[in-house]
């Protein structure tokens, strides 16, 4: 049960909160994958996300924390609690970033669970119940699609089996990438995929400008607007261009180019500023400037806040598809149909009641972008704070923060965890 009331030490624990210190393990952590335009590139299950991982069991280490991990690569700090077998809480985000990726989008959430598991045992408190500071595998999706895997795996959600079989771009597999990662960190105890939790609280970068323009230094979020992806694949027929006639050609790409117009119109008809669509990926085979595209694959991102608004547009894109796949052959194949979720009012109150303990403002917001949480509400009370970020620019290298918004969302987060913990 949430409890009622917060933890008597919590504000004076949150203030052990050191901003540098966040701060400089962001940086520290950056230089993993970094791009040259001063963002980061940190594909999942890569060798740079291997090295931002071993830089962060360090720093636990040294905390006294124990590191595991679980059948999918999911990272456990933990802060052993009192009554070992008591749930634990748990706290934290994502390692892996988008190519384009920024600094602070998922790494965030796991710092600051750092930040604040540190300034718990800076206090000398062992709380009753085991924290967990927790990196989840794959959760962009970027390298590996869908995303979310390691946060699905733990609650059961999706089988570890398909999400193994899943290959990049380059045709390697996740159970390859995965396999030489677990390899890699066989020295860790090994926990099993999923485990009775008793809350879970991500703290993450709002990717969006809300709280910025108007001025909170933390949001409560009430919860993640709904999202269904897609794989469409279109099939024609390799042709040379100089010599085929266009009524005989079976031309993929162009079929595809129809279908993805078709979708966008379908998807602004009504005017609802609210739907978010987005293609963000079309591969062509062969791809070559003299051979009719045989092949056309493209991704289809749709999301909105309303569940049946959602449900609505995301049935009508297999028919659209279809319908303007001329001489080709569509196959539309649904990935994830997630619908909006909205966090359990108790949880949302602790951590009002926590942002007030440390004198940090916030207001009420939903998530547009979608996070791990979504999978840990399914198995256990869960809940989201957000931090702002400039303009709410994200999965794009200008991504920033401020080490003063960075420190408030930590604090937030060390007296609400603590709360949890040792209430
Ligand atoms: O796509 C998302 O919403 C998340 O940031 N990966
Ligand atoms: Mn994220
Ligand atoms: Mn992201």
């Amino acid at each position: 049960v949430i409890p009622e009331t917060l933890h008597p030490d919590a504000a004076a624990v949150a203030d052990r909160v050191m901003s540098d210190r966040l701060w400089d393990r962001h940086m520290a952590l950056a230089r993993h994958g970094a791009t040259a335009d001063g963002g980061v590139g940190r594909p999942a299950l890569s060798a740079e996300d291997a090295a931002a991982r071993d830089e962060l069991r360090g720093w636990a280490a040294a905390l006294g924390l124990e590191s595991s991990v679980d059948d999918i690569g999911n990272l456990f700090l933990r802060l052993a609690g009192g009554e070992a077998d008591a749930d634990p809480v748990l706290t934290g985000s994502h390692l892996d970033s988008q190519p384009t990726g920024g600094r602070f989008d998922g790494v965030y959430g796991v710092l600051a669970g750092l930040e604040a598991v540190e300034a718990i045992a800076a206090a000398g408190i062992r709380p009753r119940r085991s924290i967990d500071v927790v990196a989840w595998t794959n959760e962009e999706g970027g390298r590996f699609a869908p995303g979310m895997m390691g946060s699905a795996a733990f609650a059961r959600a999706r089988d570890l089996a398909e999400m193994r079989a899943v290959e990049d771009a380059d045709g390697v597999s996740v159970a390859a990438a995965l396999d030489a990662l677990l390899a890699r960190e066989a020295a860790l105890p090994r926990r099993p995929l999923g485990f009775p939790a008793a809350a879970y609280i991500e703290a993450h970068i709002e990717q969006g400008p809300v709280l910025e323009a108007e001025g909170f230094a933390a949001g409560v979020v009430s919860g993640i607007q709904g999202k269904r992806t897609f794989q469409v694949t279109v099939d024609g027929e390799e042709a040379h261009a100089g010599t085929t006639p266009r009524g005989a050609r079976k031309d993929a790409l162009s079929a595809a180019v129809a279908m993805i117009g078709a979708l966008e119109r379908a998807m602004e008809e009504d005017g609802d500023e609210a739907v978010m669509f987005t293609i963000g990926r079309l591969s062509v085979a062969p791809n070559v400037p003299s051979v009719v595209p045989a092949e056309a694959v493209f991704s289809v991102d749709l999301r909105h806040p309303e569940s049946e608004m959602l449900a609505a547009l995301g049935d009508r894109v297999a028919d659209i598809c279809n319908n303007h796949r001329g001489p080709c052959v569509a196959t539309v194949a649904e990935l994830i149909n997630a619908p909006s979720l909205a966090f359990p009012a108790d949880m949302r109150s602790l951590i009002r009641a926590a942002a007030d303990a440390v004198a940090v403002p916030t207001m009420d917001l939903i998530s547009a972008a979608g996070h791990d949480a979504r999978y840990l509400h399914q198995v256990c009370p869960a809940a989201m704070i957000f931090v702002p970020c400039h303009k709410g620019i994200s999965h794009n290298p200008a991504e920033s923060a401020t080490a003063d918004d960075l420190a408030a969302g930590a604090k937030v987060l060390t007296a609400a965890l603590l709360t949890l913990a040792d209430g």
